[in-house]
């Protein structure tokens, strides 16, 4: 059985990964409308990533004994209104994300549960691995600046990426 104050904070994060899923599914839009094609695709890999991470902590609740409690998903806002602008939220976004899982992983360490710990030894690996792709296209769109060819070029790299269902725990 999971402890109380550590079970709402993983169906607090259930939430938040959904979330992120949610305003990346909005961000996809953006990228749809401005037909880049590549960055739809990066984004909709990310969007397959953000549920994967909510589903892991779904079932390692369950399979813990905690009550999964799902809550109202957040209306996404996307504040840029251009694709640095709109890497800048991504990567501020991720950064609050990697404080909500290192304070889950210091809950976890409070009420002494080693199990979650291991589990979040996960999560946290892959919070350094999504700021650091998201920090590489930042660096990327800051070197384009205003140039649309070398910007399509970007688009055309973003198309490669592909979604592999990660093994969670
Ligand atoms: Fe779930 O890692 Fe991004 O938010």
């Amino acid at each position: 059985m999971i402890n109380a104050k550590l079970e709402e904070e993983f169906n607090e994060q259930i939430n938040k990964e959904l979330y992120s899923e949610y305003l990346y599914l909005a961000m996809k839009v953006y990228f749809m409308e401005q037909n880049l094609q590549g960055f739809v695709n990066w984004f909709d890999v990310q969007v397959q990533e953000e549920h994967a991470h909510a589903i892991g902590m779904f079932n390692y609740l369950n399979e813990r004994g905690g009550k999964i409690d799902l809550r109202a998903i957040e209306k996404p806002v996307v504040e840029g209104k251009t694709p640095l602008e709109i890497f800048e939220q991504v990567l501020k976004h991720e950064q609050y994300v990697t404080s909500r899982i290192n304070h889950l992983a210091d809950v976890a360490d409070e009420v002494k549960d080693r199990a979650a710990l291991s589990l979040l030894d996960w999560y946290i690996k892959e919070q350094v691995e999504e700021e650091a792709t998201v920090s590489g296209v930042l660096a990327t769109l800051k070197l384009i600046g205003d140039d649309k060819n070398a910007l399509l070029q970007l688009d055309k790299d973003l198309a490669a990426r592909t979604f592999v269902a990660p093994v969670i725990g």
